[in-house]
C-alpha cells in the first residue's frame, strides 16, 4: 500500500470534518479535529487489515484467539502513527490545520479496560503478534466504564467513573451483522429428534452481543489484527413482546438489566467476590466469542473437525474459562458431536496461562449460583468433573484429599483453575520462578499426572512504547550509538554494553535522565503542588496497591530514614524523592489505609524544615498507562519489593529497567531473570528467598519478635501509633505486630541495608550511570516480541502470514456445512 503524503492526509481529514461534523475543518472544535484525525488513521488501518485478511484466507493460516476480560490499551493515536511510520506526516497535517499533534494526543483518554499487569500484558501480546505477522484476534468486553479514576482527598482514595468512550469510541467500528445471542437462566427441556437427544433452554432471558472492532497495529509491518469488544443489548423482539402486553416499565427494566452486563470493569484484582454480574460478564463475552469463532471457522473450512489445526484459543487467567464448556455445548447441542469427539477438539484447541498463586485470587463460584444462571453449562461442567475425578481417582487411588482438592466441583464450589487444567493442552506460568511454583505447589498433583503439559513463558513488554515513544531522548541517543536495529530486535540493545566505560556516553545518559526528571518534577509541581529536586534520586514504586507488593515496607523505610534525619540533620545521604502511584480496589480497607499513610508521610516530611528538604514523598494520583509513560523515563530506582513467591512476574519492573532505572528488589517473579540478565553488580537484591519464606511459614512466624528485639522497627511502629501528620495508624501497626502476613518486618533490616548500599552507589556518579546503561542494554529479553514467539513455538504453533507470496483474487465465503 502506498504511503499517503501529508497533503493527501489533510484532504482526507478535511473530508471527515465535513462528513461527520457538517463543517469545514476551519470551523470544527479541537475535539472534532481529533476525531477526524483518528477516523483517518482508523480507515488506513482497516484497509491494511483487509489486505492482510485476504492473505490469511488464501494461505489458510492458523490463528490465535486471545480471550481476556481485560485489555489495558492506554492511548492509541501516537502508537498507531509510530507503528505506521506516519508521525512526521501527521505533525505536518496538524500544523496545516492549525493545531499540534501533541494537543491531539492530549485529548485522547486512556482506554483503561484493565486493572493492571494482566490487562496490559494482553494488549502487549496483541501488538507483538501483529509485529511478527501472526494472525490473532483479541476478545473482551466493551465496558462503558474502564478502571475508575482515582482522586485523592486528604489522603483518602475516592473513585470516579471513567467515561472513556467520550473520546475513545473513535477507534471502534460496530459490526452489527455479527451479533450473537447469549442465554441465561431458565430451565432445560430434553427432546428426542431423529434418534438424537437435544437440550433446549426455555424460559431463559436472552441478551444480544454486538461486536465493536478495534484495529491492532504492529511496527512497520503489513499485518493489522483486531480486538473485538462485545457490548450487551436487549433483543428488539423481546422489547416488543412486553410492550404489546402493556408492560412498558417491565420492558425497560429488562433492557437496563441486559445492558448492565457491560457497564463496568470490576476494579478488584487478587481478591474475588462471587458476584453474579461478574459471572454473567464472563459467560456473555465467552459465549459470543466462541459462537463467532465457530461461525468463521465453518465459513472458511466447512466443518469443525479441523478447528485445532487452524485455531488456538488462549485463556488469560481463569476469567474466560467458560469457553471450555461453551465449546462443548455448541459441539454437542448445535453440531451433533459425540462427547469424546467434542472433548478431543476442545482439548487440542485450548491453552491456559495462570497469573497468580494467591489463594484468594483463585476463582471459585458457588455451585448454586452457577447452576441457576447457566443450567446447561452447569450440566456440562458436572460431566467434565465426573470424568476428571475418575482420572484423579485412578492416579491417586483412595486419596480423597487429593481428589477433592483437584476436583472441579467440591464442597459446593466450582473451581475454575481446575477446569482449565482438565481441558488445556498447555498450562504456563509467567516467570521462571512462578512456573516452578505452579509445578511444585499450586498445581503439583496435576503436574505429576501430566508433566508435559506445563511450561513457562516469562512475560514481556511493548518496549517501543516504553523506550522509543516514551523516552525519545534516550532512544534517539541509543540510535546514534548502535544504529536503529534495536527498533526491530530488542536484543540489539546489548551492543550498548560496549560503551559502559565511556565517560562521554555515561554523561550523556545521565543528562537525558535529568531532562526526564525535570519533566516529571514539573508534572509533580502541577499536580501535587510539591517542589521536588531533579538532582535527587527518583525512587519509584508504581503498581496496584496490595499488601503482598509491600508498599508498606517502602513506607516503613522512609519513616526510619526520616527519624534518622530528625536525629541528625547532617546525615550524609543523597537527597531522595520517594514517588508512589497505586490504585486500591475500592473495597480493600487496608490498601486504602496504606495510601493514606503514604500521603500523610508526604505532608509531614515535605513540610518539615528540620530535614532540609533531603527527602520528599509524593503520591501520584490516578496511576495509569499514560502516567507510566512519564514516570518510567524519569526514574532512577525501581522498587520491586514483593514478598518472595507471590508476584507472579511483574512487568513494571521491565519498563523501569529498559529506561535505565536500577531495581531494588526481592528474588521474586521476573526480578530473578532481571538479576540474571544484568548481573549482581547492576541490581540491589535483598530479603528472604521464596524457599526461606516457605520454611518460615512451616516453622511458624512471630512478628512481635522483631518488634521487641529490633529498636528501629519498634521506633517506626510506635511512630505509626503516635501518628503521622497527626493521624494514628493503629490498624496498620496491629496487623504488622500481630500477623504480618507478608513478612514486612522479617525483611526490614535487609531492605534498609540494601537501601544504604544503593545510596553509596549513587554517590559514585559513573558507577551509577554504568548500572543504568547496563540495565537498558540487557533489557532486550523482556520484549513482548520474544514472549509471543515463545507462545507461538511452545503453545500455539502458528506460522506467520507470508508477504512474499502474491495475492490472488479470493472468494471470501466458502460454503458452510454442518457436521453430522
Ligand atoms: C477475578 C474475578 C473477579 C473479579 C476480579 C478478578 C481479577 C481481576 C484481575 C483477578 C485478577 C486480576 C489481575 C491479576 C493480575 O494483574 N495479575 C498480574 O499479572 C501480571 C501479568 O502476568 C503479572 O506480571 C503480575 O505479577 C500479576 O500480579
Amino acid at each position: 500500500m502506498e504511503k499517503l503524503s501529508a497533503k493527501e492526509l489533510v484532504e482526507i481529514v478535511e473530508g471527515k470534518c465535513q462528513r461527520y461534523f457538517g463543517k469545514p475543518y476551519t470551523m470544527v472544535s479541537k475535539h472534532q479535529l481529533y476525531k477526524a484525525i483518528c477516523l483517518t488513521v482508523r480507515d488506513i488501518l482497516t484497509e491494511k487489515r483487509l489486505a492482510f485478511k485476504s492473505r490469511r484466507i488464501q494461505q489458510e493460516t492458523k490463528q490465535v484467539y486471545y480471550m481476556s476480560m481485560e485489555f489495558l490499551l492506554g492511548k492509541s493515536l501516537k502508537n498507531h502513527l509510530f507503528n505506521l511510520g506516519l508521525t512526521k506526516e501527521f505533525e505536518e497535517v496538524c500544523k496545516e490545520l492549525g493545531t499540534s499533534l501533541e494537543e491531539m494526543y492530549d485529548i485522547e483518554p486512556d482506554a483503561g479496560l484493565g486493572n493492571g499487569g494482566l490487562g496490559r500484558l494482553a494488549a502487549a501480546y496483541m501488538e507483538s503478534l501483529t509485529n511478527l505477522d501472526y494472525v490473532a484476534s483479541g476478545f473482551s468486553i466493551k465496558y462503558d466504564y474502564g478502571i475508575f479514576k482515582q482522586k485523592i482527598s486528604e489522603g483518602w482514595q475516592l473513585e470516579l467513573p471513567d467515561d472513556w468512550l467520550q473520546n475513545g469510541d473513535v477507534w471502534l467500528s460496530p459490526r452489527e451483522e455479527d451479533t450473537f445471542r447469549v442465554k441465561f437462566g431458565g430451565q432445560l427441556k430434553e427432546r428426542w429428534e431423529d434418534g438424537r437427544l437435544y437440550i433446549d433452554q426455555v424460559n431463559c432471558y436472552e441478551v444480544d452481543a454486538v461486536p465493536y472492532d478495534m484495529n491492532i497495529s504492529g511496527y512497520h509491518v503489513g499485518a493489522v489484527n483486531k480486538l473485538r469488544l462485545w457490548t450487551a443489548k436487549a433483543p428488539n423482539d423481546f422489547d416488543m413482546q412486553l410492550f404489546s402486553q402493556g408492560q412498558y416499565l417491565k420492558s425497560l427494566e429488562q433492557k437496563a438489566l441486559a445492558e448492565s452486563i457491560c457497564k463496568v470493569l470490576y476494579p478488584a484484582d487478587h481478591h474475588i467476590e462471587g458476584k453474579q454480574l461478574r459471572l454473567k460478564q464472563q459467560y456473555f463475552f465467552v459465549s459470543a466469542s466462541i459462537q463467532s469463532i465457530f461461525k468463521k471457522h465453518l465459513r472458511d473450512y466447512g466443518n469443525l473437525d479441523t478447528l485445532p489445526d487452524k485455531v488456538a484459543i488462549h485463556i488469560n487467567d481463569t476469567h474466560p474459562t467458560l469457553c471450555i464448556p461453551e465449546m462443548m455445548r455448541l459441539l454437542l447441542d448445535e453440531y451433533g458431536y459425540s462427547w469424546e469427539k467434542a472433548w478431543d477438539i476442545v482439548t487440542r484447541t485450548v491453552a491456559y496461562t495462570n497469573h497468580t498463586v494467591m489463594a484468594e485470587a483463585l476463582e471459585k463460584w458457588p455451585e448454586e449460583l452457577f447452576k441457576q444462571l447457566l443450567p446447561r453449562i452447569y450440566q456440562i461442567v458436572c460431566e467434565i468433573n465426573q470424568r476428571f475425578c475418575a482420572e484423579l481417582w485412578e492416579f491417586y487411588p483412595n486419596d480423597w484429599n487429593k481428589v477433592s482438592y483437584n476436583a472441579i466441583i467440591s464442597y459446593g464450589q466450582i473451581k475454575m483453575a481446575n477446569l482449565c487444567l482438565a481441558a488445556s493442552h498447555t498450562i504456563n506460568g509467567v516467570s521462571a520462578l512462578h512456573s516452578q511454583i505452579l509445578k511444585d505447589d499450586v498445581f503439583h498433583d496435576y503436574y505429576k499426572m501430566h508433566p508435559l503439559k506445563f511450561t513457562n513463558v516469562t512475560n514481556g513488554i511493548t518496549y517501543r512504547r516504553w523506550l522509543t515513544m516514551s523516552n525519545p531522548g534516550l532512544s534517539n541517543y541509543i540510535e546514534t550509538l548502535i544504529g536503529d536495529g534495536f527498533l526491530k530486535d530488542a536484543n540489539e540493545l546489548k551492543k550498548l554494553a560496549e560503551f559502559q566505560a565511556k565517560k562521554e556516553v555515561l554523561d550523556k545518559i545521565m543528562e537525558v535522565k535529568k531532562a526526564n526528571k525535570v519533566a516529571l518534577a514539573k508534572y509533580i509541581k502541577e499536580n501535587n503542588g510539591v517542589d521536588v529536586d531533579p538532582n535527587s534520586i527518583f525512587d519509584v514504586q508504581v503498581k496496584r496497591l496490595h499488601e503482598y507488593k509491600r508498599q508498606l515496607l517502602n513506607a516503613l523505610h522512609i519513616i526510619d530514614l526520616y527519624y534518622r534525619l530528625k536525629e541528625n540533620p547532617d546525615l550524609n545521604i543523597n537527597p531522595r524523592t520517594f514517588i508512589f502511584g497505586a490504585k486500591a480496589a475500592p473495597s480493600y480497607y487496608m490498601a486504602k489505609q496504606i495510601i493514606k499513610l503514604i500521603w500523610c508521610l508526604g505532608e509531614q516530611i515535605n513540610n518539615d524544615p528540620d530535614i532540609k528538604g533531603k527527602i520528599k514523598v509524593v503520591f501520584l494520583e490516578n496511576y495509569r498507562v499514560s502516567l507510566a509513560e512519564i514516570v518510567m523515563p524519569a526514574s532512577d530506582v525501581s522498587e520491586q519489593i514483593s514478598i518472595a513467591g507471590k508476584e507472579a512476574s511483574g512487568t513494571g519492573n521491565m519498563k523501569f529497567m529498559i529506561n535505565g532505572a536500577v531495581t531494588m528488589g526481592t528474588m521474586d517473579g521476573a526480578n530473578i531473570e532481571i538479576f540474571e540478565n544484568v548481573g549482581a553488580d547492576n541490581i540491589f537484591i535483598f530479603g528472604k528467598r521464596a524457599n526461606e519464606i516457605d520454611e518460615i511459614n512451616r516453622n511458624g512466624y512471630a512478628p512481635s519478635y522483631f518488634y521487641n528485639s529490633n529498636p528501629r522497627i519498634k521506633r517506626v511502629i510506635d511512630g505509626l501509633r503516635e501518628g503521622i501528620n497527626g493521624v494514628q495508624f493503629n490498624e496498620i501497626a496491629d496487623s504488622l505486630v500481630n500477623s504480618d502476613t507478608y513478612k514486612v518486618l522479617c525483611d526490614f533490616d535487609s531492605y534498609c541495608e540494601a537501601q544504604d548500599n544503593l545510596d553509596k552507589a549513587y554517590s559514585d556518579k559513573y558507577r551509577w550511570a554504568r548500572m543504568s546503561l547496563m540495565n537498558t542494554a540487557m533489557a532486550g529479553f523482556f520484549s513482548s516480541d520474544r514472549a509471543v514467539q515463545e507462545y507461538v513455538d511452545r503453545i500455539w504453533k502458528l506460522t506467520p502470514v507470508d508477504f512474499t507470496k502474491p495475492i490472488k483474487e479470493v472468494k471470501i465465503a466458502k460454503t458452510v456445512k454442518k457436521t453430522k
